[in-house]
C-alpha cells in the first residue's frame, strides 16, 4: 500500500516516538510550553520497558522513591508505592497513572510503528513513516525510543528443532505463561536473568540455568515500602530530589557517605563497610569507596568481598566456584536479587557453564551442552538486548542528503551530547549512546534531557532559529570525552552491552558517559555558551 499523506494533522512541533517514561514526559513538557506534539509507539499500551518486560519477577533495581518522577509535586506526594523495589506491575500502573493523570492519552496514538524518518530540507522539518502507511510531519522527531528496547536473539544454530515454548523475557506474552511443574532452562544469568531464574526456581519442576558470564548480584532486601522512610522523603520531596540529582548516577543520597579508597583502610574495616554497604542493599556497594571503579586492585578488593559471599551462601563447593565473576565488579551491569544465589541450593535447580560445557544443538526435546541433553518442556532466553543503537538502526532514519544512520554509525553511534547527530538536523534522542542513562537513575536522566529539549526548542522558536544541528567537530570531541572518561575506569575490562560487546559483529565503541552531574553542567554550558557545537540554521 502507498502510504498517504496525513492531512487531517498539522505538522506538530514534536513527534515523538515512544510512550515510556521519556516520551509520556516529553509530550507532557511540550505541552507545557504550548508546544503542539504526538507521541507514537508500536505497543498496545504506554510504559515502554515496563509494558514489554513482563517476565517473572522483573522489577526496578534502583528503589521506586528514587525511580519515579521528580517533576510534580503533586504527583509524588499522591503515589504510594508498595514496595522497596517495585515489581513490572506496579511501575506499568505507575505509567498509566501519569499518562492519566496529565491528560497525555489524547496525544499519544499506540499501536502505531514508526518505519523510518526522513529529513525534509523543503521544509526543514521530519516526514516520519508508519507501518500502516501513514506519513507525519514534524518540525523536531525525538527518539524516546529507550537504550534497551530491541530484544537480543542469539543466532542459535538449530533452536527451531526445539519444539517446547521458546520465551525471551523481554518479549514476554501478554496472556499468563503458567510454567508452574515444567522442565525450563533459562539462558542468560543478566539483570533479567537474574530475578527470573530466582523467581521460577520456587515454581517450576527443574530449572536449568544455562551461564556464559557469571554475574555479581547484591541483595535488594526488598519488601513493603517502609511508612517511615516514605514520611521522611515527602516531607521534603524536592530536597531529596535535588541530593539526588547531584549524585554520579542520579540517586543514592541516602547512603552513608564514600570513603575515598579502599587501600586506604585497614582490611578489616574494609571489611566492615563493605559488609554494611551489603547490608543496606542495592547499588550502593559499589560507591563504598570512591575508587572502586577506577581502581583495578580496589575493584578486586569489592569483587573478592562478592565471591566470599556466593562462596558462602551456596553449598556446592563447585556450583560457587562456577557462580564466582572473574571480571571486575561493576564492568557488567550489577545485578540487584533478591535470594539468586541461595536459588542454587534447591534440589530442583542446576547450574551448567556453557564456558565448560558450550551449546552444540539443539533437539525437540531440549538442547545439548557438552555432550550432555538437556530436556525441557520450555526455555527462556534472558540474553538482553542490542543496547543502545539497536532500535534506532532498525528504522530507515535518513538525514540530510539521504544520509542514513546506518551508514553514519558503521564504525559506531557518534553523536553529540548523546542528544544529537551531525547531518542529522532537529533531531533529539533521549537516552542515546553519548549520555548518562546507562549510568544513572534512568528517570532522573530522562528528565534532564527532556527539559533540555523541550527548553532548547522553545528558546529557538523565540529566535526565529529552524534548525539546530551539531558540527561534526563537536561530536568528535564529544565521543573521544566519553571514551576518555571510560578509560580512566574499568568499564572497558569485559564484554559488556555498553561497549556492543554483546552482539557478534557490532562495532565495538564505549557508549554511554559516566557521571550524571558533569554531564548536566556540560549541557547547560552548551546552551550558556550561545549553543556551542551546534550550527543553527
Ligand atoms: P544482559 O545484562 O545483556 O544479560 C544477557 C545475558 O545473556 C548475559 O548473561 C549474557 O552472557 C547472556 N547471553 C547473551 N547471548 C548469549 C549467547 N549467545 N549464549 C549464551 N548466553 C548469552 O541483559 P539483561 O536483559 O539481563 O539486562 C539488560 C539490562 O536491563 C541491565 O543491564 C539493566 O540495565 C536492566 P554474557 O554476559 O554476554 O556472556
Amino acid at each position: 500500500m502507498l502510504p498517504v499523506i496525513n492531512t487531517e494533522a498539522q505538522p506538530v512541533d514534536l513527534l515523538i516516538v515512544g510512550a515510556g517514561f521519556g516520551g509520556l514526559y516529553m509530550l507532557h513538557r511540550a505541552r507545557q510550553q504550548g508546544l503542539s506534539a504526538l507521541v507514537i509507539d508500536a505497543a498496545g499500551g504506554v510504559g515502554g520497558t515496563w509494558y514489554h518486560n513482563r517476565y517473572p519477577g522483573a522489577r526496578v533495581d534502583i528503589q521506586s522513591l528514587e525511580y519515579s518522577f521528580g517533576f510534580d509535586e503533586a504527583l509524588q506526594q499522591d503515589w504510594h508505592w508498595t514496595e522497596r523495589y517495585a515489581g513490572q506491575p506496579e511501575l506499568l500502573r505507575y505509567a498509566n497513572h501519569v499518562a492519566d493523570r496529565f491528560g497525555l492519552r489524547s496525544g499519544i496514538l499506540l499501536d502505531t510503528r514508526l518505519t523510518g524518518a526522513h529529513f525534509d530540507e523543503a521544509t526543514q522539518g521530519w516526514m516520519a513513516f508508519t507501518a500502516d502507511g501513514r506519513r507525519w510531519q514534524a518540525r523536531f522527531l525525538v527518539m524516546a525510543t529507550g537504550p534497551l528496547s530491541t530484544p537480543n536473539q542469539p543466532d542459535f544454530p538449530g533452536l527451531s528443532d526445539f519444539k517446547g515454548q521458546v520465551l525471551h523475557t523481554a518479549a514476554w506474552p501478554h496472556q499468563p505463561v503458567d510454567l508452574a511443574g515444567l522442565r525450563v532452562g533459562v539462558i542468560g544469568t543478566g539483570s533479567s536473568g537474574v530475578q527470573t531464574i530466582t523467581t521460577l526456581a520456587g515454581e517450576v519442576a527443574q530449572l536449568t540455568v544455562f551461564q556464559r558470564t557469571a554475574s555479581y548480584a547484591v541483595p535488594a532486601h526488598n519488601g513493603p515500602l517502609d511508612a517511615a522512610l516514605e514520611a521522611q522523603v515527602k516531607a521534603d520531596y524536592p530536597g531529596f530530589r535535588e541530593r539526588n540529582r547531584r549524585m554520579m548516577g542520579g540517586f543514592g543520597s541516602m547512603l552513608p557517605p564514600n570513603r575515598a579508597s579502599a587501600l586506604s583502610v585497614t582490611p578489616e574495616e574494609r571489611q566492615a563497610i563493605f559488609e554494611e554497604r551489603w547490608q543496606i542493599g542495592g547499588f550502593g556497594l559499589l560507591g563504598s569507596f570512591s575508587d572502586l571503579i577506577v581502581n583495578p586492585v580496589a575493584n578486586e578488593m569489592a569483587a573478592e568481598f562478592v565471591r566470599g559471599k556466593i562462596r558462602s551462601i551456596v553449598h556446592d563447593p563447585a556450583t560457587a566456584a562456577a557462580l564466582c565473576p572473574s571480571h571486575p565488579i561493576g564492568c557488567k551491569r550489577l545485578c540487584v536479587d533478591t535470594g539468586y544465589y541461595a536459588s542454587f541450593n534447591r534440589p530442583n535447580v542446576r547450574l551448567v557453564d556453557l564456558q565448560a560445557a558450550p551449546i552444540e544443538g539443539f533437539t525437540a526435546t531440549g538442547l545439548v551442552t557438552g555432550g550432555e541433553a538437556h530436556t525441557l518442556d520450555a526455555l527462556v532466553l534472558a540474553t538482553g538486548f542490542d543496547a543502545m543503537t539497536g532500535t534506532l538502526l532498525r528504522l530507515d532514519l535518513r538525514g540530510r542528503g539521504g544520509l542514513r544512520l546506518q551508514d553514519k554509525w558503521e564504525a559506531g553511534p557518534i553523536n553529540y551530547l548523546g542528544l544529537t547527530v551531525a547531518g542529522f538536523p532537529n533531531l533529539f534522542n533521549i537516552s542515546g549512546p553519548g549520555a548518562t542513562a546507562a549510568f544513572t537513575n534512568v528517570i532522573v536522566a530522562i528528565e534532564h534531557q527532556v527539559q533540555w529539549i523541550a527548553d532548547t526548542v522553545s528558546d529557538l522558536a523565540a529566535r526565529g532559529v529552524r534548525t539546530i544541528e551539531a558540527t561534526p567537530e563537536a561530536e568528535a570531541d564529544w565521543v573521544a570525552h566519553v571514551n576518555a572518561v571510560a578509560a580512566r575506569t574499568i568499564y572497558l575490562n569485559c564484554n559488556s552491552w555498553y561497549l556492543g560487546a554483546n552482539i557478534p559483529g557490532k562495532p565495538r565503541m564505549f557508549m554511554p558517559l559516566f557521571g550524571f552531574p558533569a554531564y548536566v553542567a556540560r549541557c547547560a554550558e552548551v546552551v550558556q555558551q550561545g549553543y556551542a557545537g551546534f550550527v543553527l540554521g
